[in-house]
């Protein structure tokens, strides 16, 4: 399902990179598993990984979605290395930290919706936490966490007409990880999300999904196969966690 890891294959597609999306070849599950196995110890080089998603990049194996981005990006050119920009040598660290802010505010906490008590029980035995979890999280974090992006977006961008992107007017990989979670969290609450979108006070985060969608090796990474369907991961479609009707 598109979840954490999604993020990774979307830094991916964008850049035309080649990739093996291990868990969907044959006993790539296994694979998997071996490494998050509380019997893993890891390689001389690499401590063991609790949690997919992994990135394997010859014989470094990484985990955490920000982590292995961070170092993926300035490999895809989706971001500068440290010191790449005599003007702004710490640009990665700026665009990491709006990595962060989307993945904990739209990632995180829509996944904390459906399960606000204990990752380790179903959906079904913490319902009404989750309504009251749901409830909040609609009318209080996810407003506060668009008006955060819509901010960045109009603070730091002086060409209006230009499409904006959330670093200084360029693209990074920081926008494919806020599309990737506005896609989901639109998932999982469609209409408090059509909702959002009417007020037009997040125009331009809105916009800026519809630009992203648009790239042409997103757009055909979107149609193809390889894109996932949602279904019981981060994001998922409970409707009585949505807003009425
Ligand atoms: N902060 C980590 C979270 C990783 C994570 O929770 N992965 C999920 C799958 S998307 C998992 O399998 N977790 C198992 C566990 O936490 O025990 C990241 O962003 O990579």
């Amino acid at each position: 399902v598109p979840g954490r890891g999604e993020h990774i294959r979307l830094a991916l597609e964008e850049a035309g990179a080649e990739y093996t999306d291990t868990a969907q070849v044959q006993n790539g599950v296994q694979t998997v598993l071996t490494h998050t196995s509380d019997q893993s110890t890891g390689d001389a080089a690499n401590p063991p990984t609790l949690a997919p998603p992994i990135l394997k990049h010859g014989d470094l194996v990484i985990s955490q979605t920000s982590n292995i981005l961070l170092y993926l990006a300035p490999l895809l050119r989706l971001a500068p290395a440290v010191d790449d920009d005599d003007d702004d040598p710490n640009a990665i660290y700026h665009i990491n930290a709006l990595v962060l802010t989307a993945l904990d505010g739209l990632s995180n906490e829509p996944h904390d919706c459906h399960h606000p008590i204990a990752t380790g029980l179903f959906y079904d035995d913490q319902k009404p936490e989750a309504s009251r979890r749901a409830a909040d999280y609609i009318s209080t974090r996810l407003p506060r966490f668009l008006g955060y992006f819509q901010r960045v977006l109009t603070a730091n961008n002086a060409a209006a007409d230009a499409a904006n992107w959330l670093y200084k007017g360029s693209f990074t990989y920081a926008d494919l990880v806020l599309f990737q979670c506005l896609d989901g969290v639109k998932h999982a609450f469609p209409k408090a999300m059509a909702s959002l979108q009417t007020e037009n006070k997040y125009k331009a985060v809105f916009d800026l999904y519809e630009n992203v969608r648009e790239r042409p090796r997103i757009k055909a990474y979107l149609a193809s196969e390889r894109r996932q369907k949602y279904g019981m991961g981060i994001y998922r479609y409970y409707p009585e966690l949505d807003i009425p009707s």
